[in-house]
């Protein structure tokens, strides 16, 4: 069989790119007994043009689409393109945008069938099944139109020996270029790789608090399900082997694990550690401050790793408590100073804005990164599918689904208010956040105790980044860039590294002004908007 595999694009934040790991692993499957081209929009290797080309010419018998909630915007888009150009292809969607939202996201996009979360062991049985002439029907992790109603199978079990998946289908994206660009390391030649998946916690926002709810579960997929989303690890020898293909084929010298949670496992801390300082690879990974020690911080930073991604969130007790993040602030803190001690830098991941913030929890924030010596540099608590929070909250909230998608998609909505979660008004709650960041910035770059300079200087910054706000992209990087410089002078070694979002500014810079996928999908999202598919702005009920 013939498959055509779409990775949409995100409109909003060109500067993300990266080789998408869960796609990669289901093409992987795929390719074991079918062909499959790819197009890359997301990476910026294709367009619209070679979307309509490959569907008009191509006779596929699949179109595989994959992405995060701000894609499902393109997924729409191929599925639209799909329908006019080559009507026989079955389409199918995955990944955490769509996975728990069958109806919803089947219904938006016009897809044929959807993946419910997990499932590469059923992708070739699912393909088997489009070529037996019954599409979808009896495959455990698939939802699919059926006539004129939505039949949703049951889940498909959970991948347990993750060695077995074997190599993601690398090769069908262009590593060359990815690797190389800021947004996958500052100056690395880096890649994402899996070596866990699962975490045993369920913060409120998170995909986790979906996963590891049996409640929720039953809920979203129906029938029998497992019951969490349980921790599991890929042997040291199938990562090494994984590296050492890497170098070799890509000269890749840097590795950021996608891992959800690095921390929590001890002993996987010391192993991971002492397999890789011989590969000579350096590394990033995520993990939680709370359970960030000395020990396993000393271990990491010996064994390659150039930063931790801690999911802080908050500095204050109460949030973390309403985030159900399971976390003690003094416990954060020792993590925070230990790395400090240590010398590994990380990477200092806020929230503002969750249901419950107020003004006195913001404070709370700034003074923890105050007495921290830390930037407050944080993204709008946001409503994604796959996430406790959205399921309780959507039908109040969305009021239009092509609004949503449309909106997300556009948008870099760590800095760009979605929805107001809190009871602040939405002025303030920006104003708040403004004042924050600009309190820490003075704070770092004056001192801690300089309080009085600092409450001099604050409004002024504040108008600043109200202005930066407002001004045309490129100025607004500009002022992140001078947060940035800020963060980078900071010793000692253990700096707060800047985000992700900060360090991809020449990226854009570069490919400013170029014509591809991007301004097409703007110019079409735009047209949508006129066109009434996806107009602006978002209502929202309270
Ligand atoms: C690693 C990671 C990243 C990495 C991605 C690395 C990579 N190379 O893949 C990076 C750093 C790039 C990243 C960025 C972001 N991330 Co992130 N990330 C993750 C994390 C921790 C793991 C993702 C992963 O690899 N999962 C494991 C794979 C195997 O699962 P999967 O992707 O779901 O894929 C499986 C199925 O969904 C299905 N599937 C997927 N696609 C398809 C397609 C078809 C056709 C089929 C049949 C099946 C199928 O099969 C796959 C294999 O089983 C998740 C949390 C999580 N548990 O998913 C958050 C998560 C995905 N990220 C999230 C967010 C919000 C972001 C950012 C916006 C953060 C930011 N402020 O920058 C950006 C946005 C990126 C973008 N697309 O625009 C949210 C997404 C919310 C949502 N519902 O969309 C998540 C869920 C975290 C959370 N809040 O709970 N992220
Ligand atoms: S610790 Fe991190 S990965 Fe785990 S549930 Fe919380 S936010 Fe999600």
């Amino acid at each position: 069989m013939k498959i055509l595999a779409v990775h949409p694009p995100y409109p909003g934040a060109p500067a993300i790119q990266y080789v998408p790991l869960g796609f990669s692993l289901v093409l992987a499957q795929a390719r074991q007994q079918h062909d499959v081209t790819l197009l890359d929009l997301l990476n910026r290797s294709a367009t619209w043009k070679d979307v309509d080309r490959e569907l008009e010419t191509g006779d596929y018998d699949a179109c595989f689409i994959s992405g995060f909630a701000m894609q499902v915007w393109g997924m729409r888009e191929v599925t639209r393109r799909a329908r006019t150009l080559s009507a026989r292809t079955k389409v199918v969607i995955g990944g955490v945008g769509v996975s728990d939202i069958p109806q919803i996201a089947l219904d938006y996009t016009g897809a044929d069938a959807l993946a419910l979360g997990e499932c590469e062991l059923e992708i070739l049985p699912m393909l088997a099944s489009i070529d037996a002439g019954a599409p979808f029907e009896g495959v455990n992790g698939f939802a699919f139109r059926h006539g004129d109603h939505i039949v949703r199978n049951p889940k498909a079990a959970l991948v347990h020996d993750l060695d077995a998946l074997g190599l993601p289908a690398y090769d069908l994206f262009d590593v060359e270029g990815i690797s190389r660009r800021a947004y996958n390391g500052w100056g690395y030649r880096s890649m994402y790789m899996e070596s866990s998946r699962g975490c045993p916690f369920r913060c409120d926002f998170c995909i986790n608090s979906v996963l590891n709810d049996p409640k929720m579960q039953s809920q979203i997929y129906g029938g029998s399900t497992e019951r969490n989303s349980t921790l599991r690890l890929r042997s040291v020898a199938s990562l090494t082997t994984e590296i050492r293909h890497l170098q070799e084929r890509w000269g890749i010298h840097d590795i950021v694990f996608s891992d959800e949670e690095f921390m929590t496992q001890k002993q996987r801390v010391f192993e991971m550690s002492e397999a890789l300082k011989p590969l000579g690879v350096t590394w990033l990974t995520s993990g939680r401050a709370d359970w960030a020690t000395r020990d396993k911080l000393q271990a990491m930073k010996d064994g390659g790793c150039r930063g931790v991604l801690f999911g802080i969130e908050t500095g204050s007790q109460t949030m973390m408590n309403l985030m159900v993040k399971s976390a003690k602030k003094e416990r954060v803190v020792a993590g925070v100073t230990a790395a400090r001690d240590v010398g590994l830098g990380f990477i200092a991941n806020f929230m503002i804005g969750h249901p419950g913030e107020t003004r006195e929890t913001i404070q709370e924030s700034v003074d923890f990164c105050r007495e921290m010596d830390l930037v407050y540099l944080p993204a709008y608590t946001t409503l994604f599918p796959n996430s406790r929070m959205f399921h309780e909250r959507k039908d109040t909230l969305v009021k239009d689904w092509a609004e949503y998608f449309g909106t997300l998609s556009k948008i870099q909505f760590a800095s760009n208010l979605l929805f107001n979660l809190t009871d602040l008004p939405d002025a303030e709650l920006k104003r708040l956040r403004n004042r924050a960041i600009a309190q820490t910035i003075g704070f770092k770059v004056l001192g801690a105790n300089r309080s009085r300079l600092v409450k001099a200087l604050t409004p002024v910054l504040t108008a600043a980044l109200w202005t930066a706000e407002h001004l045309p992209a490129r100025m607004s990087f500009l002022l992140r860039n001078i947060v940035r410089a800020i963060l980078d002078l900071h010793k000692p070694a253990a700096r707060q590294i800047p985000p992700y979002e900060l360090a991809a500014r020449d990226e854009l810079a570069a490919r400013d002004g170029e014509s591809d996928g991007y301004e097409e999908s703007l110019r079409i999202l735009t047209q949508d908007e006129t066109e009434g598919a996806a107009s602006a702005p978002l209502t929202f009920h309270r």
